[in-house]
């Protein structure tokens, strides 16, 4: 059996527990991190020295970094739904779910650390400022790509999945954002999914 380790918080434990969700695998999810802990023990750091969530055990291989396992997943279980059959489009999928993990998150980020995650009297304005003014672009940009499209790449695929994670968190923020119609029609499509509904819940943490 598929083993998950951690919270449901995270944006990157969510990929992954989504993606399980959309293959039908039997998976035991080990909550593990934040306020759970559990990543210093010998064995935890056994399975990723990294001291971070999310983690999988499939039999005897271990394996983190939350899009390197979606696309294990993928790859493994989901030939032709999330792992497309066409390269080009697997390729158009892989490139969206590397740019949602080193263009989108690093940009989203400071507003979530300066608006949930950080004690009141440690949030930096000027961060959350800068982080809202980098993103913006971002999701301009995502919802010209998505005009037209019911999916990031094909049909719903792998590639959805991790942008949507971010997504969700950056509607649950308390702050003045613009609207993008196409990004909004999209997010609801897939949290209209049941693989994805029991994870993108609000409020988020
Ligand atoms: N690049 C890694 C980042 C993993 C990461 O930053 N995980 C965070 C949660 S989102 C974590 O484990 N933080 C420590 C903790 O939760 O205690 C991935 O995508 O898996």
């Amino acid at each position: 059996m598929l083993t998950i380790w951690g919270r449901l918080s995270s944006v990157n434990v969510q990929k992954v527990v989504i993606c399980a969700n959309e293959l039908g695998l039997r998976y035991e999810r080990v909550d593990a991190g934040g306020t759970f802990g559990g990543l210093d023990s010998p064995e935890a750091l056994g399975r990723n020295p990294n001291r971070l969530v999310p983690v999988i055990r499939d039999g005897d291989f271990v394996l983190w970094e939350s899009n390197a396992i979606v696309r294990y997943l993928a790859r493994r279980h989901g030939a032709g739904t999330l792992w497309p059959a066409d390269d080009r489009i697997a390729a158009d999928a892989d490139r969206w779910m590397d740019w949602q993990a080193t263009t989108l998150n690093p940009a989203l980020f400071g507003a979530f650390w300066n608006t949930i995650r950080a004690a009141p009297a440690e949030r930096d304005a000027a961060a959350l400022a800068a982080s809202v003014a980098k993103t913006e672009p971002l999701l301009a940009l995502l919802d010209a790509h998505l005009d037209g499209r019911d999916f990031v790449a094909g049909p719903h695929s792998m590639g959805d999945i991790p942008i949507a994670c971010t997504a969700h968190r950056w509607y649950g923020l308390p702050i003045e954002r613009r609207r993008h119609a196409n990004v909004e029609a999209w997010l609801a499509r897939v949290r209209a999914r049941p693989a994805y509904a029991s994870v993108l819940t609000y409020p988020i943490g």
